[in-house]
């Protein structure tokens, strides 16, 4: 079998090149961060997830090698970021376009370039097959597109049971990269063409995001109107062809609030839905903090200080901060110049992000009046007794304690 090279040992790249090595493929992971690739040398994962530290352990005994320098191997996977353009809303693909370049100086003829990363539809097209012919004419170099689905919180699972999507332009190269894919993974595997595995990822954020949009405008429906939106999802999920996702802070990480936006740049005036969900999404940290507002009329609190937000992450029980409704939420005061007062918590953030951050629970407790719930970590789910004495918003209902305000 093929040797590969992961490019990028991020949130995708490093699960995939252990869920690789520790399935017999001859691995190196490359990333141009050294402090990272010399952490992992050193035999330290470099984010927390369930089952990491079990297979970085069974990687590493079946061989697997980490390195800043590219590698000439047969199979390129690149996993790097793919943010977006704030100005354009269009994917900026700069990464990738680099990794690309990289990896034509030194790969053999023949080789198999495997996007992993989120681009929208077109994108490899429109920027990384010129590449090939401008840079490398003559290595016969074959693409393909193996767009990720594995959520954060359960990825290791996920990568083993998740169907995939596979676009290649030959029925050859979709076959070899296959062939590679199955080797840890368990689930379907469809082999189509780039365009359409580009468009396949980006849809089914996209999906979610729009689903995720409706439980929050209706959350806000039924506050303007004294309604429970908790119960009210409920009981209409008893339908059975219904079935409303839960309302939130926002809707953070690297993928649901990123990728619809590609859509809304490359199809301005045809994705209309999906610009709308995304403006809903968005507007939920604003909200949020509208309600701390009303509940402190309300409460008689007037100390800013004394507020306190439990959870940076986008979600529960990760440690991404990436676009989280917290962090979002600490923009929107700083504003304001009430940045620097409230108070910020989360057990699974050790790194300053905030100037009135805690490091444990108690001192975080100690030091506010009223909790927003913005993660349902399983800490605060094993603690909840601990906030029978506070004022709590509760914007993930988690909570059930007597007198708890909701979304
Ligand atoms: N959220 C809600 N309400 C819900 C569900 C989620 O407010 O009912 C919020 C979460 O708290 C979070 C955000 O939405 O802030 C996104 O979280 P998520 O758990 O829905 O998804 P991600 O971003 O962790 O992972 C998604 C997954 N995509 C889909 O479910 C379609 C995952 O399979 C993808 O691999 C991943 O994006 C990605 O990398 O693209």
């Amino acid at each position: 079998m093929s040797k590969v090279n992961v490019i990028g040992l991020g949130y995708i790249g490093l699960p995939t090149a252990l869920m690789l090595a520790s399935h017999g493929v001859a691995v190196v992971g490359t990333d141009y961060n050294a402090a990272l690739v010399d952490a992992l040398n050193r035999g330290e994962t470099t984010f927390r997830e369930e089952g990491l530290e079990e297979l970085f352990a069974a990687a590493r005994a079946a061989g697997v090698e980490f390195t800043t320098q590219y590698q000439a191997t047969d199979v390129y996977i690149v996993s790097v970021p793919t943010p977006y353009d704030r100005q354009s809303k269009k994917v900026d693909a700069r990464y990738v376009v680099q990794a690309v370049e990289a990896v034509l100086e030194i790969c053999p003829a023949g080789a198999v370039v495997v996007i992993e990363s989120t681009v929208s539809p077109g994108t490899v097209d429109r920027c990384i097959r010129p590449l090939l012919a401008r840079l490398a004419p003559d290595k016969a170099v074959r693409l393909a597109h193996a767009p990720e689905r594995i959520i954060p919180g359960n990825m290791i699972y996920e990568l083993t049971h998740n169907n995939r999507t596979i676009g290649a332009d030959d029925p050859e190269t979709g076959e070899r990269v296959r062939a590679l894919y199955a080797s840890f993974c368990r689930g379907e595997i469809a082999v189509t063409s780039i365009k359409t595995a580009e468009m396949t990822k980006v849809v089914e954020n996209t999906f979610r995001d729009i689903n995720i949009a409706y439980a929050n405008e209706l959350a806000k429906i039924c506050r303007s109107d004294g309604m429970d939106v908790y119960e009210i999802i409920r009981i209409t999920n008893k339908h059975p062809r219904v079935n409303i996702l839960s309302p939130g802070p926002g809707v953070g990480g690297h993928c649901i609030s990123v990728d619809p936006w590609f859509l809304v740049g490359d199809y301005p005036g045809l994705a209309n839905i999906i610009l709308a969900a995304r403006k809903i999404n968005d507007s939920m940290p604003e909200f949020v903090l509208e309600r701390v507002w009303e509940i402190m009329g309300q409460r008689g609190l007037k100390d800013v200080s004394r507020v306190g937000l439990y959870g940076l992450t986008y979600k529960e029980d990760v440690d991404d901060v990436r676009n989280s409704p917290g962090l979002q939420m600490l923009e929107i005061l700083d504003r304001h110049l009430a940045g620097g007062r409230v108070q910020t918590y989360d057990p699974l953030v050790r790194r300053d992000l905030a100037p009135n951050q805690h490091h444990d629970l108690d001192s975080f407790l100690a030091a506010v009046d009223l909790v927003v719930i913005l993660v349902g970590h399983r800490q605060i789910l094993e603690n909840m007794d601990r906030l029978r004495d506070k004022v709590v918003l509760d914007t993930r209902n988690v909570c059930r304690l007597e007198g708890v305000y909701r979304l």
